[in-house]
């Protein structure tokens, strides 16, 4: 028998999760990550991500949400600290948009309560909004965000505690199957198991040849801007939201865990390339994409910018995930790339995956996810 019964690549949002549901139903598990633990170089840094039920993308992902919701609890209580904050969300652009009506489909198919604003009803509402005449929002109670490094941090120590095997600085060489089980080369050793989750984010297409083109590293900036008037920019004042303006698609959140309204702009200049050598430097362009919605759209934020960062998606041609085993090889697990909008849900896909690795399928509806549907549709 081999030593491990389960190796996971990348200690990331969804590696990090894979680790602990595998862990706690008794597998036993070696974590391998190349970086740091949690690091800056990927898809999880800049503290904090979105969070919502009505999710205007498909509502497929609702029933995966509100696992998400029960498994972030589950998490956060076990750890002894807070990594779900609700704060309501807000899917707002032009009246009838994808995204406003796409939330609302999701509420009705799903029975989730919610309300529709015009643009001057939500800036009453919400001082720190000033939406454009002739836009529309959504608002979901039960929106918010979770605290993404530190939701790194809970699951590696709940999957320690739970006996898995971690390790930081360890960079895979290779992989590849031997016999029914699979053989990983590191800077460090040989290791043998049974099963392979890869769950590498923006190095997956790196290390899967079937998705070498069909997921994309894209390079993304956030800003944080010192509110004029923090009082609009707080937990109990401030839903994050997504929104359809003229410039783009931008999301955002309340003030928290280091100075400033967090602003973003979806797929941000459009800018892919590998992983490995994609600029992670933030420039004065960077920056004044983000400031001219800021003027624009959220004027009492408008203050001195407090940070810049830059972090990455990994987009699949349908901005879909890919959660699934190999076609030819039911021993390896392939997760994430997320498109840009998984974090919410690595509390889930750790226990998909892990029910994948340890059973060959799972109970949640995973149909959109399927890496099938991409095979032969390369795009880059
Ligand atoms: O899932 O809300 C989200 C999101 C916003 C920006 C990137 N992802």
């Amino acid at each position: 028998s081999h030593p491990y019964d389960v190796i996971v690549l990348g200690i990331g949002g969804m590696g990090s999760a894979a680790c602990w549901h595998l862990a706690r139903r008794g597998q036993r598990v070696l974590g391998l990550e190349r970086f740091d633990i949690p690091h800056a170089m990927g898809s999880s840094h800049g503290v904090n991500r979105i969070i919502r039920l009505a999710y205007f993308e498909d509502p497929s992902y609702v029933p995966l949400l509100r696992r998400a919701y029960e498994n972030w609890r589950e998490a956060e209580t076990r750890f002894g600290e807070q990594l779900l904050y609700v704060t309501g969300s807000i899917d707002a652009g032009p009246e009838g948009s994808r995204v406003v009506q796409g939330a609302l489909t999701a509420c009705r198919l799903h029975d989730l309560p919610h309300e529709i604003l015009d643009a001057a009803a939500l800036n009453a509402r919400f001082p720190g909004y000033a939406l454009p005449a002739g836009h529309a929002a959504l608002l979901q109670s039960e929106g918010g965000f979770v605290a993404s490094e530190r939701g790194i941090v809970a699951h590696v120590a709940l999957a320690q505690g739970a006996g898995a095997d971690i390790r930081a600085r360890e960079r895979a060489l290779s992989w590849e199957p031997a016999g029914d089980g699979v053989r990983v080369r590191t800077e460090r050793g040989t290791y043998e198991a049974g099963r392979l989750v890869l769950a590498a984010g923006a190095w997956m297409q790196d290390i899967v040849p079937a998705l070498a083109g069909r997921a994309l590293p894209e390079r993304q900036v956030l800003g944080w801007f010192q509110p004029r008037d923090p009082a609009a920019f707080t937990l109990s004042t401030f839903p994050v939201f997504n929104a359809l303006f003229e410039e783009g698609h931008f999301y955002g959140f309340p003030a928290w865990g280091q100075p400033g309204f967090k602003l973003g702009l979806y797929h941000h200049l459009n800018e892919t390339g590998p992983a490995e050598t994609i600029d992670r430097e933030v420039h004065a362009y960077d920056e004044a994409a983000l400031r001219t919605a800021l003027a624009r759209y959220f004027p009492k934020a408008d203050g001195p910018t407090m940070a810049l960062r830059a972090c990455l998606f990994t987009n699949t041609p349908d901005e879909h995930f890919v959660l699934d085993t190999l076609p030819d090889l039911p021993q390896v697990v392939v997760a994430s790339p997320c498109s840009g909008h998984g974090y919410k849900f690595c509390s889930v896909i750790g226990e998909i995956l892990a029910d994948l690795a340890i059973d060959g399928e799972t109970r949640f509806d995973i149909g959109l996810h399927r890496i099938g549907r991409l095979l032969g549709t390369a795009t880059g």
